[in-house]
């Protein structure tokens, strides 16, 4: 099976990089170069996770990020391992963090891009062996080089995304990226070092029978979602929900399905962040024939306004989306 390009499964990342770079006849490789600076800090994380269980590294790191969230000792060595490969890649001038309170400074004043990071999301998960990923947002600077990047161009919504991915740690180690023009999974060997392409050109079915959402808040949720978790079960889907983002998703995007994070009595403005989640999920998603909307808005259309803003997530095959929609906006009519 070769991708749009016409690329066999088993081109490595790297000449999968330069082919794509060749698409665009203006490209100067800055954001190939980009791409290859993620994969490394991938390769590198991924061996500290294969790991953790024989270094001590896994379990409680003992302070709590920007989001009152208790840090794994594994979010603080994977959020400097990519901001390191970042910095030193010299492609990026700025990095939103989800591990880190502020905007962090690369020092590469002439870097082109933004890079909006969860460095490992769903680490509660690690130590019991549950998939976890890594979730990032590229966009370009919109401020002039020569100086730090600016909050302006922190706060750009999804539709000015250049690219976005993330990186599955699981039963195999997977990246998964678009840069606009489709979406490619590449497997990890870690016996060459290498990701090869495994997945190209992939494209999400227009609706499935997975509806992933915590239905232990199910007490909290509003009207509309109740009645959307009630109709899955009335037409027998089947309940997939394991705590982790990237899990949920990657399983959805591939078989058709919906995630769903929502607004709650208790999050009302849900859990997830825009700026390294939300966003980058959506990028993919659409460029793989799905949806991604807030409940009744298009996530990449959101304005953001701080770095590390939730938003609630509906996700996943746009039949499904809608389907949600649909019971929200009836208890809105109601209402
Ligand atoms: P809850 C992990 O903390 C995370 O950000 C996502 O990876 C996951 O889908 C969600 O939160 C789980 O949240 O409230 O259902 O435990």
């Amino acid at each position: 099976m070769n991708d749009k390009l016409g690329l066999p499964v088993g081109t490595t990342l790297d000449r999968f990089i330069m082919r794509k770079q060749e698409d665009f006849p203006f490209a100067t490789g800055e954001l190939s170069q980009l791409l290859r600076d993620i994969a490394l800090a991938a390769k590198i994380v991924n061996r500290e996770i294969n790991r953790a269980g024989l270094l001590d590294v896994t379990g409680a790191y003992g302070q709590q990020n920007v989001q009152g969230e208790d840090q794994q000792k594994l979010d603080v060595i994977a959020n400097i391992r990519f901001i390191r490969a970042l910095r030193n890649g010299g492609e990026v001038c700025t990095i939103i963090s989800e591990e880190e309170d502020d905007a962090i400074q690369t020092g590469n004043t002439r870097g082109k891009y933004i890079v909006a990071i969860d460095p490992l999301d769903g680490s509660s998960n690690i130590d019991v062996n549950v998939s976890i990923g890594t979730i990032f947002s590229i966009y370009r600077r919109t401020s002039e080089q020569g100086c730090d990047g600016t909050m302006a161009d922190c706060l750009q919504p999804g539709v000015n995304q250049v690219g976005a991915g993330y990186i599955i740690y699981g039963s195999s180690t997977m990246l998964v990226y678009t840069t606009g023009n489709g979406v490619n999974g590449f497997t990890y060997d870690p016996t060459l070092g290498e990701f090869f392409l495994s997945h190209p050109n992939i494209c999400t079915p227009k609706t499935g029978k997975i509806y992933s959402i915590n239905e232990g808040t199910y007490n909290f949720f509003p009207e509309g979602v109740k009645q959307y978790v009630q109709y899955c079960k009335d037409n027998e889907y089947s309940a997939r929900y394991i705590g982790s983002l990237v899990g949920d998703f990657h399983r959805n995007l591939l078989k058709g399905g919906i995630y769903i994070y929502p607004s709650t009595s208790k999050v009302p403005k849900g859990k997830l962040r825009l700026m390294y989640e939300c966003n980058a999920l959506a990028f993919i998603v659409e460029q793989a024939g799905g949806k991604a909307t807030n409940g009744s808005e298009r996530i990449m259309e959101l304005v953001p306004t701080e770095l590390h803003q939730r938003c609630p997530l509906f996700i996943g095959s746009p039949e499904m989306v809608d389907k949600a929609e649909e019971f929200l906006k009836a208890e809105v009519a109601v209402n």
